[in-house]
């Protein structure tokens, strides 16, 4: 089983549209294994986004990324990281495939809606930027049926 962290970004909480994002999630399987609500500072944005440093939206993404609250989640399955890149679609919304949430959710190639890992080693680190070990949920499907 993979992990990968994904990030309802700003724009998706300011639109009231995280719900309609995170069932997207639920609905190619992937479990939810952690989620949090949280205002990311400057320098909690700058290193989040360290490997962009330099390039000529780095500055633009950090304004963005810390304009509002954004909602910091954990999903779980097979692939998950390639599968939770799918749903997400390509990262400028405007050539995002239909059916994506950036196409749906987003509005350009900063405005877009998510964030997603792109690999083992980014959801590792990125899953650790956000949460502590004791703040993800390992659970099966039977723990909560009727007695
Ligand atoms: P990704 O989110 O699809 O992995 P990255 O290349 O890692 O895309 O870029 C990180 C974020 O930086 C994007 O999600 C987007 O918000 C922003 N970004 C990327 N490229 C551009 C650009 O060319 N113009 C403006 N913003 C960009
Ligand atoms: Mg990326």
């Amino acid at each position: 089983m993979q992990r990968t962290l994904i990030l309802a970004k700003p724009d998706t909480v300011c639109k009231h549209v995280v719900g309609a994002v995170t069932t997207k999630f639920e609905q190619v399987g992937l479990v939810l294994r952690a989620m949090k609500m949280l205002r990311l500072s400057a320098k909690q944005a700058e290193e989040f986004y360290k490997e962009h440093l330099g390039k000529p939206f780095y500055g633009p993404l950090i304004k963005f990324m810390t304009s509002a609250p954004i909602v910091a989640m954990v999903w779980e399955g097979e692939n998950a990281i390639a599968v939770a890149r799918s749903v997400m679609g390509a990262t400028n919304s405007t050539e995002a495939a239909i059916g994506t949430i950036r196409r749906h959710y987003g509005t350009d190639n900063r405005y877009n809606a998510v964030h997603g890992s792109d690999s083992l080693t980014s959801a590792l680190r990125e899953i650790n930027f956000f949460f502590k070990p004791e703040e993800i949920y390992t659970y099966n499907d039977n723990d909560c049926k009727r007695d």
